[in-house]
């Protein structure tokens, strides 16, 4: 693994919040084991390993009972780790792969057989290369049918050039972590008005209210910076947010979260009950296990 990489935490606390029956972690990743599933050549990072009984352990002691997990970048389009992750779930995870534009439907079919229900664009330029877009218009056309749905990662100073792309793309879109807002920034200004914008006029769009350890500039243990900005979007669009933990946190830098208290960040953005039912229950579960 490179050498300043911040491995995910072995002894994470017991969460405080006690999750709703049927809560889905509707983001997180699986890395190899890197010698079963070797990692990319074009990968930006080489990771620790993060192997699916792992994932479902921490799991098992966070309360939730599924996981979406979602392809990682230093596997590129090689969606083994990810399909080996998913057989192993029975049925308690679904996926969201990475495809080139030349898979065949055979391929298309299998991972769809698999568990898997979308595909992942990437424009978080240190994490891929470039792929144009009439390529990935392309792929989205070809898992419409399906009905797959898209997820887009990018950060918030792209938005207003990638606005119309996502907004006109053919299959329903989640963005992951909110567009990355600039947290210093006001959740009533302008930038993280335009993410706010895209959500209202497009209601095919959903977002990830994910990733406080990510944004925060305030920091551990409370994220405080974050929380307006993930309560507005569960405010506003409670039938179109998802909640996950992004274990085993790629990238980071600063710190690396317990999971536990990331779980006790969920009824600051997400107050109620109901709202609860939705972001962790409901809504992964219309999008994820409709079939
Ligand atoms: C995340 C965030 C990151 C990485 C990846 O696939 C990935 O490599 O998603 C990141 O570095 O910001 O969602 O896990």
């Amino acid at each position: 693994m490179d050498p300043n990489w911040l491995s995910f935490a072995a002894e994470p606390s017991r969460p405080t919040f006690r999750l709703p029956p049927g809560s889905v972690d509707a983001h997180c990743h699986v890395f190899g084991p890197g010698d079963l599933f070797p990692f990319a050549p074009e990968r930006k990072y080489t990771p620790c390993d993060a192997s699916a009984a792992q994932l479902f352990a921490l799991r098992d002691f966070l309360g939730f009972e599924r996981n979406v997990i979602v392809q990682a970048t230093c596997h590129g389009a090689d969606n083994g780790a990810l399909v080996d992750a998913l057989e192993r779930s029975g049925g308690m995870a679904r996926g969201v792969a990475t495809v080139r534009e030349d898979i065949s439907d055979a391929e298309l079919k299998a991972l769809d057989a698999a568990g898997v229900r979308g595909v992942r664009f990437n424009f978080v330029k240190r994490l891929v290369d470039t792929t144009p877009r009439d390529t990935l218009t392309g792929i989205a056309r070809r898992i419409a049918p399906l009905g797959w749905h898209t997820v887009i990662y990018f950060e918030a100073a792209d938005l207003p050039d990638l606005y119309d792309f996502i907004a006109t793309l053919p299959t329903p879109v989640v963005v992951d972590h909110m567009g990355r807002p600039d947290v210093t920034k006001s959740a009533d200004g302008p930038e993280f008005g335009l993410f706010l914008r895209l959500l209202a006029e497009s209601p095919q769009i959903w977002s990830k209210v994910t990733c406080p350890e990510r944004l925060s500039v305030s920091g551990p243990p409370g994220y405080t910076d974050v929380v307006p900005f993930a309560h507005r979007v569960v405010e506003r669009f409670p039938e179109r947010v998802l909640w996950g933990t992004d274990w085993p946190h790629p990238n980071l830098k600063s710190h690396m979260p317990d999971d536990g208290k990331l779980v006790d960040f969920i009824p600051r953005i997400a107050p109620t009950a109901d709202l609860q039912q939705k972001l962790l229950v409901d809504n992964p579960r219309r999008l994820y296990w409709a079939r």
